[in-house]
């Protein structure tokens, strides 16, 4: 049967995937009619079993061909609508190991409206959290409480304690961080929201923490969720490329009432190599379709890997509503679906906060800081300052030098804001 036909014109209900692709053999064709083949009902030789309404109904078609970019339109009914585990199965499965394919990466995928209304997206969204926080003109401030393990439950509290007085927002626990022996999830989730408490009262500002929830099975995260909600939490993180898309969609649909954190550690080993994979754009679109409400993006800027243009596509894939077809995505509708909250983290520190502002061109950002702020020369309560206090002088759109003590001493640790600017040139 003939999976390739650039004569096709995908119907509004198939699920369309953009995908780069380099053969790994001399015939260009025979792969890509295998593309399409693998990852819908095919295999290496005809089968007497096929039928031809199989073919029919249930085929790829691959319609669009640009250098080394492909499109391949899967028919709606080829998948089970509210699984994102089988929709991966088809579109991001078997094809990225078949021989005759050197490199294979999957870009983005267009989510049929007929499909999204079997998702409930993000619950509270970017206009919920900021409700929630009761902060609305500004980006949020987040810290990982540091180092990643190893603090007592009383120690780990205190460090949050100290960032939430000196001007963080949010704490949240290392992706590592999980039940380990010296710092057991019920015992260091009661301490840290106690000081929640002490540190709204004497801030007088809205404080949240987020416990890491990534359990062993799906039964003790529920349990670790609803300790944390027992004990007056409003937010759980996950290590969401870890746990999986089914521990994602048994979380979300049960409407676990509380702000959901996806730290993507792992991401890396599929979205990194720009010619094989699948891109930090297919995250961060089945997160949003499932309903995480925020979630890591990169920062562009700091310690992790992720090209500027990735990053910000994954962050109009997060935030838009309508999102554009262009080198990095291909075009959706969001429809009723609400935004992820982005998050920007890894290796920043206050310097950075203008030009985070200046890339991302919005508030709706949550940046941030772990060495950033716990490695600040007067420690964490002055590192958490140092960034409250870059976060209003950009806002106010005057120089981070002379702002603060604890600002300047973080400019002095962590490098002139001008020769950031240098080593960045290009930032508009
Ligand atoms: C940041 C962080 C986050 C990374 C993950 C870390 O700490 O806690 O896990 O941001 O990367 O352990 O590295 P620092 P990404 O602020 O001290 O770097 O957000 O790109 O997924
Ligand atoms: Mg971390």
């Amino acid at each position: 049967m003939g999976y390739v036909d650039l004569k096709y014109t995908p119907s509004v209900d198939d699920v369309v995937c953009k995908f780069y692709v380099e053969p790994a053999i001399k015939d260009k064709m025979y792969v890509l009619e295998q593309l399409p083949a693998e990852s819908s009902i095919g295999t290496w030789t005809d089968v007497w079993t096929m039928k031809p309404r199989i073919a029919r109904n249930l085929g790829a078609k691959l319609f669009k061909i640009k250098n080394n970019y492909v499109w391949i339109a899967y028919p709606y009914d080829a998948f089970e609508a509210r699984n994102v585990s089988q929709i991966l199965s088809s579109i991001a499965g078997n094809i990225f190991g078949v021989k005759i394919i050197k490199n294979l990466r999957l870009i983005d995928f267009t989510i049929p409206r007929k499909m999204l209304k079997h998702y409930k997206g993000p619950a509270f969204g970017i206009e919920g959290i900021r409700k929630l926080l009761k902060v609305r003109e500004r980006p949020l401030i987040g810290t990982i409480v540091k180092p990643k393990m190893g603090l007592y439950p009383k120690e780990h509290a205190k460090v949050a304690y100290e960032a939430w007085v000196g001007g963080v927002d949010i704490v949240k626990d290392d992706e590592n961080l999980c039940d380990q022996k010296f710092c057991r999830f019920e015992e260091r989730v009661r301490e840290t929201l106690k000081l929640r408490d002490k540190a709204e009262k004497e801030t007088g500002e809205r404080k949240m923490y987020m416990a890491n929830i990534t359990a062993p099975t799906v039964q003790e995260m529920f349990k670790r969720l609803k300790f944390v909600k027992d004990h007056g939490g409003e937010y759980i993180m996950i290590d969401v490329c870890i746990v999986g898309y089914t521990t994602l969609q048994t979380l979300r649909e049960a409407e676990p009432g509380v702000v959901l954190h996806a730290h993507r550690a792992m991401h890396a080993a599929f979205t990194r190599n720009p010619k094989h994979g699948i891109a930090m754009q297919v995250i961060s679109k089945v997160n949003r379709l499932i309903g995480l409400d925020q979630l890591h993006i990169g920062t562009i800027i700091g310690k992790m890997h992720g090209e500027r243009a990735e990053v910000l596509a994954c962050r109009d894939i997060i935030v838009n509503k309508i999102v554009n077809e262009s080198e990095y995505t291909v075009y959706q509708d969001w429809c009723y679906i609400k935004p992820t909250f982005p998050v920007a983290s890894g290796g920043l520190n206050p310097i950075h906060v203008p030009i985070l502002l200046r890339y991302f061109k919005s508030y709706d950002l949550i940046m941030q800081f772990g060495g950033g702020i716990h490695g600040h020369p007067l420690k964490t309560r002055a590192g958490a300052k140092a960034v409250r206090d870059a976060v209003d002088a950009s806002l106010k759109n005057v120089p981070l030098e002379g702002y603060s003590k604890e600002l300047d001493l973080a400019i002095e640790k962590w490098g002139k804001k001008s020769e950031l600017e240098k080593k960045y040139r290009g930032v508009e």
